[in-house]
């Protein structure tokens, strides 16, 4: 439903202060693996989040919330990468895969509270339609997709970050639903998921763990297993020691998150806690932004 990704412009509430000025939308970014329930299609955060703000019913015109989704930026694919596209051999879930200049210059605009066109696309095809979105200035807007955070211009533009994290049983499930509606036959989904969706997913998602970030490797080498002519008193042991070096740094996008929200959007307290937050900006309740909840904990700021 191309209306999901529509905002709307209304005047904008007291916000005030200096990170996002007056009239400048309140950025939100929602991030998540695939299906994991984030864009607005079923019952989704983003989509629960509008609910609740009372948006959803009201013409987009008066809307002060609107969603903008990463799938809308996906690059227009030269006849051989749509050829392996429509062989489940083409990685979507790459970064690469975004038109990551048209995505920060869109969502820059939308910052500045300018109205803005974004393109919408064909999951069938795989391909950029010619018709266009226009998202009018609102309050809140809600920019969501799996790698949203990766690209640290566009990170650094959101005033809060959400992960929905869902087990990744239940999102391969919806997916597999998903891309069957969408006329891929079950052994594709599979192939792609594995191949593509998966790995990338722990790749450019998925805090790397303790164990992954550096291996310590001893090896002792007992002589006279090699050397059986060797005496047992001329037994000698030698002990090698090989650190590997940390894989190359990815942001590991979910790090950068404020708030992780387990089980989606079945977690209501999380996300009745965020909408009331929300509504405390739109109300003008929250004027003075501690620097720690805008700035805080993001390493890509330092
Ligand atoms: P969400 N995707 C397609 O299936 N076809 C396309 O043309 C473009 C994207 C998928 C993509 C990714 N993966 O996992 C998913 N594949 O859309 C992201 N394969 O969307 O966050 O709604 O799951
Ligand atoms: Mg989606």
């Amino acid at each position: 439903n191309r209306e999901d990704h529509c905002g709307a412009m209304t005047s904008a509430g007291p916000f005030g202060e200096v990170e996002r000025p007056r009239h400048h939308p309140f950025l939100i970014g929602v991030s998540g693996g695939t299906a994991s329930g984030k864009l607005i299609s079923q019952s989704t955060v983003c989509a629960k989040i509008m609910e609740l703000l009372g948006q959803n019913k009201v013409d987009h015109r008066q809307r002060k919330v609107a969603i903008v989704s990463q799938d809308c930026f996906y690059r227009v694919l030269t006849p051989e990468q749509k050829t392996k596209a429509l062989k489940g051999q083409y990685n979507f879930d790459h970064p690469d895969a975004f038109d990551t200049e048209l995505m920060c210059q869109t969502l820059k605009d939308i910052v500045e509270g300018r109205v803005v066109e974004v393109p919408t696309y064909d999951f069938v095809t795989h391909s950029r339609l010619q018709e266009k979105i226009r998202v009018y200035p609102a309050d809140v807007v809600l920019f969501e997709g799996i790698l949203v955070f990766y690209t640290q211009e566009v990170r650094d533009m959101f005033h809060m970050k959400l992960f929905v994290d869902t087990d990744s049983d239940v999102r391969l499930s919806r997916r597999v639903l998903r891309d069957m509606k969408r006329g891929r036959d079950l052994e594709q989904i599979l192939t792609q998921y594995t191949t593509f969706v998966k790995p990338a997913f722990e790749e450019f998602c998925l805090p790397l763990k303790m164990h992954e970030c550096c291996t310590l490797k001893i090896k002792v080498d007992l002589m006279l297993a090699s050397y059986p002519f060797i005496k047992p008193d001329r037994l000698s042991l030698t002990l090698s020691v090989t650190h590997t070096p940390p894989r190359p740094r990815r942001p590991q996008t979910k790090k950068y998150a404020d708030v992780i929200i387990p089980r989606g959007v079945d977690n209501m307290v999380a996300i009745n806690l965020i909408v009331q937050h929300i509504q405390d900006i739109l109300n003008g309740d929250i004027c003075k932004w501690q620097r720690g909840a805008v700035d805080g904990h993001d390493p890509g700021r330092s």
